[in-house]
């Protein structure tokens, strides 16, 4: 059974969330891919949220953006734990994605990470971490990615001359 579910509202987040499942690969994290719209899909949201745990993931990571209630949604019908990409949305820049995931009132906690790329690549990164607490081969994949990333950055100074 895959690790993680890795769910967008639209297919146009997929240029994103691929960066997302890009780094779960590097990671050797197992996930399924699925497109679920938080206002045209609520039935489906409804259904795969409470099936989440039944059905053995582990982590959800949600990528929305505008009024962007996927996460908070999938959260509110889960005890898994969700992280949501706010989506980098060309009305506001992804400023609504971010607030709209963020501000979970207190009980239905959302792990918000970065808008757009960055926050898409981190979440992979993050529900690694989280599997790893219990799967050794994640964690060792973990940490060789610290130490290339590390590597590289030493390495760059040498652009600089
Ligand atoms: C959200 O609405 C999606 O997550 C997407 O970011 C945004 C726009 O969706 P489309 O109109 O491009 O399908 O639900």
């Amino acid at each position: 059974m895959p690790q993680v579910a890795v769910v967008m509202g639209s297919t146009s987040d997929w240029s994103s969330m691929k960066k997302t499942t890009e780094i779960l690969d590097i990671l050797g994290v197992t996930y399924e891919k699925h497109v679920i719209s938080a206002h045209r899909m609520p039935q489906e949201l409804q259904a795969f949220g409470t099936q989440a745990r039944d059905n053995k993931l582990q982590v959800i990571i949600a990528g929305a953006g505008g009024a962007a209630h996927l996460p908070g949604m999938l959260a509110a019908n889960t005890t898994l734990p969700v992280i949501g990409v706010p989506m980098q949305s060309r009305a506001l820049n992804g400023l609504d994605s971010l607030l709209s995931i963020v501000q979970m009132p207190a009980g239905v906690p959302v792990a918000t990470v970065a808008i757009g790329d960055a926050g898409a690549k981190n979440a992979a990164i993050l529900a690694a971490q989280i599997i790893a607490l219990n799967d050794n081969d994640v964690l060792q994949a973990l940490n060789e990615y610290r130490e290339r990333q590390t590597k590289t950055s030493i390495e760059s100074e040498a652009e600089l001359i």
